[in-house]
């Protein structure tokens, strides 16, 4: 008798290591990631550290496991994707195309639909230049969806990929097969307290935290008014559960903006100063890593999933740096410090 469970991809990432925790509950979960979970949390899920695009290893997973939901997180983020566009294609493209490919075969052979929870992001959208992304400020999901990052494309296709995976798969077989339910969400730049991200473009956002708390200067790659929309990691936690919660009845569509709130670098740096007052944060641009912050929008219109699925963010711009993020870096650091 095969196991029920959860699958979760890239699960020794950011937002992995926080929906770890978030599931724990669940006692179901069954990781997949090249890397081995952090000690805490082996005890969490049944860990499988291995290759995605290994069509074995996902073989045996589903000869051993009932997966009812699988959360599709790994990918190459944008920074390291640019570095190596080919390799990003084929973790970010092949490797979700597989994933895909074996829920709807599950989907078929167990009569009903296994739940693919996809995380995309606002490298989706590509502004033209700087007027157009401070005309529009605030974009919606169908809007500029022209990338200009290897890792904006393979999200952007990947969402139409689940798209067709979920609604026209076999669409010429005699008897439409039951196919997958494929729910996606586009998520600003990501802050956590806990975890610092690798390769990813919006990073300057936590590395000016995370620098200051540890009493390391830090050069921002971008220039001070460069803004984004970011969100606070236990909100992206709560949206990627909250919409796979969602009646299926409530969804009208299958991508959803979510996001907290939209600042501008200098915007980081004063928090971060007022809280570390010895803080050193200079800015010197990387004009190539620049330009790809200055093609994403500078806010994303999240309406469709509040009115669908009651998405609401708990942590505004306030609550997210002083209940969240402030306190939680400092205290981390201070413990690395003590020990
Ligand atoms: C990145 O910077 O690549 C990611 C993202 C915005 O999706 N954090």
């Amino acid at each position: 008798m095969r196991k029920r469970a959860i699958l979760i991809t890239g699960a020794s990432g950011e937002v992995g290591q926080a929906l770890i925790r978030e599931l724990a509950a669940e006692n179901r979960l069954v990781s997949l990631d090249l890397a081995a979970l952090p000690t805490e949390l082996e005890s969490q899920s049944t860990h499988v550290q291995g290759d995605l695009l290994d069509t074995h290893l996902l073989t045996r997973l589903v000869s051993e496991y009932e997966i009812d939901v699988i959360y599709h997180l790994a990918a190459l983020l944008s920074t390291r994707a640019e570095i190596t566009p080919e390799m990003a294609h084929e973790v970010n493209v092949e490797g979700t195309l597989g994933l895909l490919r074996l829920a709807a075969e599950q989907s078929q052979w167990r009569a009903q639909p296994i739940q693919f929870i996809f995380p995309s992001s606002i490298a989706v959208y590509g502004m033209p230049d700087r007027e157009s992304k401070n005309l529009y400020a605030r974009v919606r999901e169908f809007e500029w969806n022209q990338p200009r990052t290897m890792y904006g494309c393979n999200k952007l296709y990947c969402e139409m990929l689940g798209s067709y995976y979920s609604r026209h798969y076999r669409q010429l077989a005699a008897q439409k097969p039951v196919t997958l339910d494929f729910r996606c969400v586009r998520f600003p730049g990501l802050l956590s307290a806990f975890t610092l991200p690798a390769g990813g473009t919006s990073d300057y956002g936590p590395e000016m935290i995370h620098a200051a708390a540890r009493g390391e200067p830090y050069d921002c790659f971008v220039r001070e008014d460069a803004r984004i929309p970011f969100m606070a990691m236990p909100d992206a936690v709560h949206a990627l559960v909250e919409l796979a919660h969602a009646p299926v009845e409530a969804l009208r569509r299958q991508v959803y903006n979510v996001t907290g709130f939209s600042l501008s670098a200098a915007q980081i740096r004063d928090r971060v100063q007022a809280a570390f007052p010895a803080a050193e944060i200079r800015f010197a641009p990387d004009l190539k890593r620049e330009a790809i912050v200055d093609s994403w929008p500078a806010d994303i219109d999240d309406t469709a999933a509040r009115l669908e699925w009651g998405w609401s963010p708990a942590y505004d711009v306030e609550r997210a740096f002083n209940e969240y993020l402030l306190p939680n870096v400092r205290q981390r650091y201070q413990r690395a410090v003590a020990t």
